[in-house]
């Protein structure tokens, strides 16, 4: 790719994957690995050829269960020589509380205590791990953390341990005096039938019940949220009126289907315009991590092609956000649509008796309220092909 390219990836644009993600075998439910096992040296060494920013673990994605502690520090080495060698950077990190039979129950909500103190335990030299790599956020997937019979687990008794074991670990962190903050990732289902705190919405509620709410915030995905039928830029403008969008996990998602984590702005582009757009309107300044894998039909070249794909998608988006910005038909109808002749502020805004006095005394001109037309065809329309690239500058401005 040419120098030039507007849509080449750049460290700024802060673009991460996971181990798990570009070193996806394509193992699942039904068939075996089709790839390659990747040591965590190769994927970083690939993520700098495909010009990423960041890369991003799961404990045992980096250290394996089985390493001896020498191991453990020989694998660390290598990781962070590497991590040196590219400048790639480690932002993120997690434990990975889903693949152990021991959390069949769940790991933090499991009903047996020493499975509740093994994930504990686990937290905490994952937490050890990834400040030792860089990594300033946290992540909490509770893959595990749910049921498949109501009648197995007391919901209100899970929230309970759920609370205490973020707790714990927030007071571990504060003792140890690390740089970390923590960021909880919902998921209605899978891999267990039902989830505890299935949204972001939910989350976000929960967060604010913890001890240390402001080292809290939310790692929302993609996904997960149209998994629930919801729309997934609107949770994400939730967690950023709250000041708690701390990352965000970009990927696409057939709606209702299994978690497909699929390549970036794949499957519903035009809900992936708007989320870039509101990402890059707001000026979100974390990372952009990509936690979705290539098709399994792929090989080593196709894995590029996808990591490649899903980072010039992001910033095609980009670009169409600049555009749509700049459009001066496309703004005329935003701003007509959201004109304000004055009329109402001695009625709107914060309460006073007058103003409400004054409001239950107005009579309103419900006909033409009823009878407006608000011209969002035409507005959606001219989105549509403005990404569809029937519109728009033809000079391409720079990503
Ligand atoms: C797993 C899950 C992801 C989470 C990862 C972090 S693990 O791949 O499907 O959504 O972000 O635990
Ligand atoms: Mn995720
Ligand atoms: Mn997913």
């Amino acid at each position: 790719m040419p120098q030039t390219d507007p849509y080449q990836p750049r460290h700024e644009h802060r673009f991460t994957f996971g181990l798990w993600t570009v070193g996806n075998t394509g193992r699942d439910t039904w068939g075996h690995a089709v790839r390659e096992v990747l040591s965590p040296v190769d994927i970083v060494h690939l993520l700098a050829e495909v010009g990423a920013y960041g890369v991003n673990y799961h404990d045992n994605d980096l250290v394996p269960a089985e390493a001896t502690p020498s191991e453990r520090d020989r694998i660390v080495r290598d990781f962070k020589r590497a991590l040196k060698d590219t400048g790639i950077v480690n932002p993120m990190a997690t434990t990975n509380l889903a693949a152990d039979p021991a959390f069949k129950d769940g790991a933090f909500t499991a009903n047996d205590p020493a499975v509740r103190a093994y994930a504990l335990q686990k937290s905490l030299r994952g937490i050890d791990l990834g400040v030792e790599t860089g990594a300033t956020t946290y992540v909490f997937w509770g893959g595990r953390e749910g049921v498949e019979s109501d009648a197995s687990k007391d919901p209100l008794e899970a929230l309970k341990r759920y609370r205490e074991a973020l707790n714990y670990l927030c007071a571990y962190v504060k003792d140890r005096g690390y740089d970390l903050k923590f960021a909880l990732e919902a998921k209605p289902n899978e891999p267990r039938s039902d989830l505890f705190l299935p949204t972001t919405g939910s989350m976000l509620a929960f967060l604010h019940t913890l001890d240390h709410p402001e080292m809290v915030g939310l790692n929302p995905e993609v996904a997960h949220e149209q998994m629930a039928g919801l729309n997934f830029m609107h949770a994400v403008a939730q967690a950023w009126d709250a000041g708690k969008l701390f990352h965000i996990d970009l990927n696409d998602q057939n709606y209702a289907r299994f978690d497909q984590d699929l390549r970036f702005g794949s499957q519903n582009p035009k809900a992936a315009f708007f989320l870039v757009k509101f990402l890059e309107d707001v000026g979100y300044a974390g990372s952009r991590h990509f936690d979705a894998h290539a098709y399994r039909t792929e090989d080593a070249e196709g894995v590029k092609e996808f990591a490649r794909g899903c980072m010039r998608t992001y910033l095609l988006f980009k670009e169409k956000a600049r555009q749509f910005n700049q459009d001066r038909e496309i703004q005329a109808l935003v701003k007509a649509a959201c004109a304000d002749d004055g009329a109402m502020t001695p009625y709107l805004g914060t309460y006073s008796a007058k103003k409400a006095k004054a409001l239950r005394a107005h009579a309103f001109d419900l006909a033409a309220l009823r009878q407006r037309g608000l011209a969002y065809e035409r507005l959606d329309q001219l989105t549509i092909e403005l990404l569809a690239g029937v519109r728009g500058s033809a000079r391409a401005g720079r990503a």
